[in-house]
């Protein structure tokens, strides 16, 4: 079951961002917009992210996790190493996320993308689309112009019409201002502050807790590998019998039967 959990303070003093959409669209580029870091000089070069992970961050006084997924769509991936980086991003982003982007670029949007909407909402939950914002990449290639064909698509409208359009070529910080506008007026006017949880990020974030609780002085900000990779160990070992033994399969069961239509490279 999906609820969503209030934060006292009207604005949230951390954003724990899930990038999610299909290979090579530009979710890690995105992060590394999002961070102030040098914007892109070798758009050829792809990172090609294969685990979960996040970064943390500050802007404009407000801390940032990005949380960063790979292909999730891939084929070559085994069911197990899916499973693992599901958990993993669940304990990255527990007790859940503020947000989800779901990065496309405007150039490859097909009907793969509903697939692809479809694969994660199965993995995240029916509240997936609410709690999400689409971010539009290569905005350079389109002078930030997104063609009203793609905006009046039930994929978009699907989302309430929320989306942004990124140039990840590009060092001003405007674009990343007007996102967390987005963002915000998304957490704070529309969802009241809340934050997304559902079953799997709940026990995710129990175990992350009780594993913290054994370290001194330890935070999830703080939090070494090896304790996240404990907490992914039992989290694992709960998957059978456990909340997330069926969104897991769920997963895994979708991941494996319509993987190669999610992939655009
Ligand atoms: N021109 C242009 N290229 C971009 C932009 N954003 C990303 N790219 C390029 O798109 C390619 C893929 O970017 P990534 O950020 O690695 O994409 P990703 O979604 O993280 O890819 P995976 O980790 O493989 O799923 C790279 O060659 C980037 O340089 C953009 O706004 N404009
Ligand atoms: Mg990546």
């Amino acid at each position: 079951m999906a609820s969503r959990h209030s934060h006292s303070k009207s604005k949230a003093p951390e954003l724990r961002i899930v990038l999610v959409g299909k290979t090579g669209v530009g979710k890690t580029s995105t992060i590394h917009t999002l961070l102030g870091n040098p914007s892109l000089t070798d758009t050829s070069a792809s990172s090609d992210t294969t685990q979960c992970q996040s970064v943390r961050g500050e802007c404009n006084g407000q801390k940032l996790v990005l949380i960063d997924t790979p292909g999730i769509f891939n084929t070559k991936k085994s069911k197990e190493e899916v499973v693992r980086e599901v958990v993993k991003c669940m304990i990255c982003a527990a007790p859940g996320p503020h947000v989800f982007l779901y990065v496309m670029q405007p150039d490859t949007f097909t009907s793969e993308d509903y697939r692809a909407v479809e694969i994660i909402q199965r993995i995240f939950g029916k509240g997936f689309k609410d709690n999400t914002v689409v971010l539009f990449t290569c905005g350079d290639e389109i002078d930030g112009k997104i063609p009203p064909k793609i905006l009046n698509t039930a994929l978009i409208k699907g989302f309430n019409g929320r989306y942004h359009c990124f140039d990840n070529t590009e060092t001003s910080p405007d674009q990343v201002n007007e996102l967390l506008d987005k963002i915000n007026e998304l957490v704070h006017n529309k969802n009241k502050g809340r934050f997304y949880s559902n079953e799997m990020f709940k026990q995710a974030q129990e175990v992350l807790a009780q594993e913290l609780k054994k370290e001194a002085a330890m935070t999830p900000d703080t939090a070494t590998d090896e304790v996240l990779n404990r907490v992914l160990s039992i989290l694992l070992s709960l998957t059978v019998g456990g909340p997330m033994e069926k969104l897991v399969n769920a997963a895994v069961k979708i991941v494996t039967e319509k993987a190669g239509e999610c992939i655009t490279q």
